[in-house]
């Protein structure tokens, strides 16, 4: 016995004694955002009138009697979303339109009067029941404005959103996320008044109360706005977090909507005061809504990828969305490209070559808090320096050389997110060679470099809050992705085709057919003075891999095109560069196409730099025979644009004209008309 005792001390005198942990650095997160961050990666559906009508943003007009999905199936995106390793579905319970998918009580716009299921159908149920089904949670999104409703506007309305949450939030179990949407856009239908109504988005919703209602009723789940108050919007609808994002917010001065917040406070703030991560939302397609014009514009892998990385890689969830289709399924082209990007990430972090090796810190903060923790899977262990070092490296080395082309780290973030700069060096014959210089980590750092054979790599935190905590370290050899061509094709028409960094063939089609190896071999820029569907595909001789195809629609080449105005400036919106645009000064454009020719529609983009200006939000298309005579020939919306700033394409009977009219009957801010390019379509399809 007195020998055991012994032991025991012996034992207990090498290991040292017991530290305390860390202090927590303020703001830190909340147990249900703990829990929320674990989650990382889930789906959204978009999928109500909107896929009826063919819209973005329905003006709350439309019939329930259109709301009639042939083979709706919950358990079909249940499954999807399962297999791609999501770990839940955030459905549209009521968007823009005002249209509910639950039979609210509340209201006659909603599921109970439409033909689907003779009108005693319950989407909400349906989508509880096949989460629940395939062991995933449910999330509501729920939209503040509400172009139907006649009350909106008034206090009135505000006790039918609460009502309605109140439907939402207690009769479909656990919800683990609320996602309330800033967007508001002032034009609807409003029971028939047809008018603008704007509301202040600061006190309208009375969000304090609204917040405390959605606390009582679902005490687990996370609210999602702009400014919180547990999960914030990450500012743009592409899917990408920044490289310095921090979980902290200066929560108070932040609301749902506000005009600044994409410059100001969505990457977070250093010394924000309260804990709300950042969410990053993006849809597989162009769109939020099913448009079969979008079934040949799916992200391909290599941009999910980017979207993965950029995201999850930068400390912020992933939320990527399914424009679920007239059917009411995910369409099979989201599916082959959503379990492409599973299988692409399992490949890459199948092997984490950091388990093998050794690792060693410049500073330990004693017992329990070693380097060796960052091995754990176990979220609560974590390596810590000892106060006031805030200077560390980190050494792994290991047994042989390896190649490497993927570092992870992930900060303890229960006491806070602490470190500010960070740097990742290899070794090399001549000593260390920078990777990466970086800033924030967060809950997930994930860096994607070249790949390099090293045997020993350092990992220095440079600068942080506080003394820093890592609960994670991992790195990986993911196998080489081949990329689809990038098309590019100048004002004369001058297609080129090009795989960055590569010397890969490149393949292509212009009949419709998916090109391979036998199709015609990319030899260099070639003229395309035709409106065609250009496919391309690249193939990589050595290992015989075929990338995925890329889909362009061409339209005939604006070789000839003038624009009438003044400014030369003017040019840029139709050099078919699309980071180039021109502010104009008349808040129109007109151009002369140089020849008659049979219109179908026109394509406007808006502006594609980060804060844009003067984005048109509605329009007036006109055109001419003779520049003289006009005559409107589509007069509408473009729902959405600011938030997801991509080509709009309006189609209309086909019309000969020679001059052409883009006027902007409006702008998101108020500022001249902005156009990064317009087009026409001359085919008819
Ligand atoms: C935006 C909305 O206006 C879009 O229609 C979509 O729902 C997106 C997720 O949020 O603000």
């Amino acid at each position: 016995m007195k020998k055991l005792l012994i032991l025991v001390l012996i034992v207990w005198a090498c290991q040292g004694p017991e530290v305390a942990p860390p202090a927590p650095v303020y703001p830190i997160p909340s147990e249900r955002q703990l829990a929320w961050h674990e989650l990382e990666y889930y789906g959204f559906v978009h999928f109500n009138m909107n896929t009826f009508s063919d819209m973005e943003w329905g003006m709350g007009d439309e019939d329930p009697a259109d709301f009639n999905p042939t083979a709706l199936d919950t358990r079909q995106w249940a499954k999807v979303a399962k297999e791609a390793g999501m770990k839940g579905i955030i459905i549209t319970a009521k968007h823009h339109d005002g249209f509910c998918l639950w039979p609210s009580a509340f209201t006659e716009h909603s599921v109970k009067n439409s033909p689907w299921k003779d009108g005693k159908g319950d989407l909400i149920q349906e989508l509880r029941e096949a989460c629940d089904e395939f062991g995933l949670k449910m999330g509501i999104y729920y939209s503040p404005w509400d172009r139907n409703h006649a009350d909106y506007g008034t206090p009135e309305y505000i006790t039918y959103m609460r009502n309605q949450l109140k439907e939402l939030l207690t009769n479909y179990g656990e919800i683990f996320e609320v996602w309330f949407d800033g967007a508001n856009g002032g034009t609807g239908y409003y029971g028939g008044a047809n008018e603008n109504r704007y509301v202040d988005k600061l006190t309208y919703y009375d969000w304090p109360n609204t917040y405390a209602l959605v606390r009582e009723l679902q005490p687990g789940a996370v609210m999602f706005s702009d400014g919180g108050p547990d999960v914030r919007w990450v500012g743009n609808e592409d899917g990408y977090a920044y490289e310095t994002t921090w979980s902290n917010l200066m929560r108070d001065s932040v609301y749902a909507g506000m005009p600044e917040y994409p410059e100001k406070y969505a990457a977070g703030q250093e010394n924000g005061t309260h804990w709300v991560p950042a969410e990053a939302d993006v849809s597989i397609r162009p769109g939020w809504y099913y448009h079969e014009y979008e079934d040949h514009k799916v992200k391909t892998l290599p941009q999910l990828l980017d979207i993965y990385y950029n995201s999850i890689g930068r400390n912020a969830a992933l939320l990527i969305n399914f424009p679920v289709d007239r059917r009411g399924l995910i369409h099979e082209k989201d599916v082959e490209q959503i379990l492409k990007l599973s299988t692409k990430i399992q490949e890459d972090f199948a092997v984490d070559l950091a388990q093998k090796a050794k690792l060693s810190a410049s500073n330990e903060r004693g017992r329990g808090f070693e380097v060796k923790q960052v091995l754990h899977k176990d979220k609560n262990k974590y390596w810590a320096a000892e106060d006031g070092v805030i200077h560390n490296e980190i050494l792994i080395q290991f047994p042989k050389k390896q190649s490497i082309n993927r570092f992870m780290a992930q900060e303890h973030i229960a006491l806070g997110q602490r470190v500010k700069g960070f740097t990742l060096e290899v070794k090399t014959a001549d000593g260390w060679e920078l990777i990466h210089r970086g800033t924030t980590i967060g809950a997930k750092r994930i860096l994607r470099f070249e790949d390099v054979a090293t045997d020993a790599l350092r990992f220095t935190i440079t600068d942080a809050k506080a003394s820093p905590t890592l609960s994670r370290i991992g790195v990986y050899r993911a196998p080489a992705l081949l990329i689809e061509p990038i098309l590019k094709r100048d004002k004369s028409g001058a297609v080129t085709l090009n795989v960055p960094g590569s010397n890969v063939d490149i393949y292509y089609t212009l009949d419709g057919s998916d090109p391979g190896i036998n199709s015609p071999k990319y030899q260099g820029p070639f003229m395309l003075d035709q409106a065609v569907q250009i496919r391309a595909v690249s193939h990589d001789p050595a290992t015989g891999q075929l990338s995925e195809i890329l889909v362009q629609d061409l339209d005939k080449p604006k070789a000839k095109w003038k624009v009438i105005h003044t400014d030369a400036n003017a040019e840029k919106a139709i050099d078919e560069d699309p980071n180039t645009f021109w502010q104009s000064n008349g808040n129109e454009l007109t151009v002369d196409l140089a020849e008659v020719m049979t219109l179908y529609g026109f394509t406007y983009l808006p502006p594609q730099n980060r804060f844009m200006r003067g984005v048109i939000n509605r329009y007036a298309f006109q055109s001419s025979l003779d520049g003289r005579t006009w005559t409107d020939r589509a007069l509408g919306e473009f729902s959405n644009i600011y938030n997801n700033p991509i080509e709009q394409t309006i189609k209309f009977n086909g019309v000969e004209a020679r001059y052409i009219r883009l006027k902007a009957l409006g702008t998101t801010d108020g500022q001249r008309a902005s156009f990064a390019e317009i087009g026409v379509i001359t085919r008819d399809n």
